[in-house]
Order: C-alpha cells, then sequence, then structure tokens
C-alpha cells in the first residue's frame, strides 16, 4: 500500500504535486489543517508499505515514525522544519534541510532537478519566501503577470489551510490536491476557468476585507500584536495577515492571536523579516508551541496568558 502524508498548506501540497507527477501512483492521503501535524499517529502501515511523509516535522512525529519502521514500513520523509534526532534505518530515507530559504517544496524540487518548478515556486511564495521563489524561478523565463499570478496562488492555497479544524476551510487539502495534480504546471490550472481557483481567489480576497480596519492591540517600533475577533474568518486568516504584516513591516516581529474552538488563542508568530530568528524557539517556550526561525504558532495559549505572553515577547524581541 502506498500512503502519502502531508501538510495541508501551500508547501505540503505543491510538495506531493511534484512528486506525484514525476511518479503517479494511487495513494491513501493522509493530511489535515495547516496546524494539524501529527499526522503519523493516524497511520498503519508494515512491511511493503510506502510511505511519503512531506512538510511535518520529525520531531514531532518521532514516536510513530520509529513505531512504522519497526513495523517494516519503507519511509520517504522530506521536510525543513527542525527534525530532532533522525532514526537510523536502513527503510528510512530523509531529506531534511532547516535553512530558513528553503521549503520543503523546493526541497522535492532539488531531488526531480527542478522538473516541475513552477509549482516549486508557487510553494515558496505560500511559505513567504518571496526572494527564493523569485531565485528558483529565473530559468523559467517568466513575464512579471504569471510571477504574480503564482504568488498569488501560493498565499492562496496556504491561506487555505488555516482553521480549527476541515470544516473550517474553503476548500479540504486532499479534495484541492486531487484536483491540481491534474496539472503540469500551476498556470494551467489558472488558466482553467473550470477549475477551483475562482473560489478559491474569492474567499481569499473577501476574508482578507476585514483585516483593513484593524488596529494593533500591542505596538512599538520592534514588534506588534494583533487580536482577531471571535469570527469564523479570523481562523482562516492568521497565518497570511502575519506573513502580510512581516512583508509590510519588515523590521517588526509580529504576532497574530485568534480563538480556536477550545476557547484559547491560537497563536501566529513571525521574526522579522531582516532577522528571520528567534520565532521557533519562543514558541517553543510555551505548552504545545514550536515552528521555524522565522514563522512558528502556539496551538493553546489559555486566554488568561495573554499578559504573560506579551512580556515575554516584548523580552524576545523588544
Ligand atoms: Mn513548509
Amino acid at each position: 500500500m502506498f500512503i502519502d502524508i502531508f501538510n495541508g498548506d501551500a508547501d505540503g501540497i505543491c510538495a506531493l504535486i511534484q512528486l506525484r507527477l514525476e511518479q503517479p501512483r494511487e495513494a491513501q492521503l493522509v493530511t489535515g489543517v495547516k496546524r494539524d501535524i501529527n499526522l503519523l499517529q493516524r497511520v498503519d502501515a508494515g512491511a511493503g508499505d510506502e510511505l511519503t511523509v512531506l512538510d511535518v516535522s520529525m520531531a514531532k512525529n518521532t514516536a510513530d515514525l520509529q513505531r512504522l519502521l519497526a513495523a517494516g514500513a519503507q519511509v520517504l520523509y522530506i521536510d525543513h522544519h527542525l527534525p530532532g534526532e533522525i532514526p537510523q534505518s536502513p527503510l528510512l530515507d530523509a531529506l531534511i534541510d532547516t535553512s530558513p530559504e528553503i521549503c520543503t517544496s523546493l526541497l522535492v524540487d532539488q531531488r526531480l532537478g527542478g522538473k516541475y518548478r513552477a509549482w516549486a515556486v508557487t510553494a515558496a511564495f505560500g511559505d513567504n519566501l518571496d526572494a527564493s521563489a523569485e531565485a528558483a524561478a529565473k530559468p523559467l523565463s517568466l513575464g512579471n503577470a504569471d510571477l504574480q499570478s503564482l504568488r498569488q496562488l501560493g498565499i492562496a492555497i496556504n491561506y487555505n489551510g488555516y482553521g480549527s479544524s476541515v470544516a473550517d476551510l474553503h476548500f479540504a487539502p486532499d479534495q484541492l490536491y486531487r484536483e491540481l495534480v491534474r496539472y503540469d504546471s500551476p498556470l494551467d490550472y489558472l488558466a482553467d476557468a473550470g477549475s477551483s481557483w475562482s473560489a478559491l481567489l474569492a474567499g481569499y480576497e473577501q476574508d482578507m476585507t476585514h483585516l483593513e480596519a484593524l488596529q494593533p492591540d500591542y505596538a512599538t517600533e520592534k514588534l506588534a500584536v494583533f487580536i482577531l475577533p471571535r469570527e469564523p474568518w479570523s481562523k482562516r486568516v492568521s497565518g497570511v495577515f502575519g506573513n502580510r504584516l512581516a512583508n509590510e513591516y519588515p523590521d517588526r516581529a509580529h504576532a497574530v492571536l485568534s480563538r480556536n474552538d477550545s476557547g484559547a488563542y491560537t497563536v501566529s508568530v513571525r521574526a522579522p523579516l531582516n532577522n528571520r530568528a528567534g520565532a521557533g524557539e519562543f514558541c517553543s517556550s510555551f505548552p504545545g508551541g514550536g515552528g521555524r526561525a522565522a514563522a512558528a504558532g502556539i496551538n493553546d495559549l489559555p486566554v488568561a496568558q495573554y499578559g504573560e505572553f506579551l512580556r515575554r515577547f516584548e523580552t524576545a524581541f523588544g
């Protein structure tokens, strides 16, 4: 049995698209909302099974990875989050690179020699790695309009991954993947009037209109904290809003808080774009927190701890 396990954001989806365009196969899909990263716990497999794991931290899946390797499953693991200790096993093929300018789709692109480069470019834009995306796009000689379209698509797919549950999303990530993988290039998807693109873009743009009037709860020259109102759209925009703020104020660190289903805050943290460091470390100091140097999050911050959060955010980035 083949099982494809991937993060439900642009990077995870575009990584798998590239691999399956290269090597088509009917596989069971395991994915979820962007923050649903303990994906291997949902997998049961053994000898003869081939697993592909993309864009979810190995550190958060270690126990289950070891369980599956011990059961005899073969695993290809490609990712750019902190891996923790990588298990030594002849059954594990791991390509892990945590450099801040790299994403999983760019790692897959390296493996495939740039064959489906436009999908990797889309993903890099989705992960807010604009410079990496533009560098990777160079050999494609795209016009500026096409490049901006890929950026828009990457942002929209990334945006679609945010929510407390798949029900919050416009498109379930596995459903979106199944549609997108039919196109050799994302530009073909964008040009197809029968595709889901217009609906995805409309959902994104409508959610973004809510942000225009939003003021920070706390702001200095070095950092800003936004608390989103308790509305369904808030769960979807938190990550994309963080990226947008980072691009607009590159010297500032940002935190975007939204209420989740358990009543606590879900927190997205972005390090200053001009100094992509410290976000993962900061978030890891809270229970249920983690991520990368540039972009990280806390899944459940009790509302009563907001003052403490603010104090520590100021210490870390002020
Ligand atoms: Mn990623």
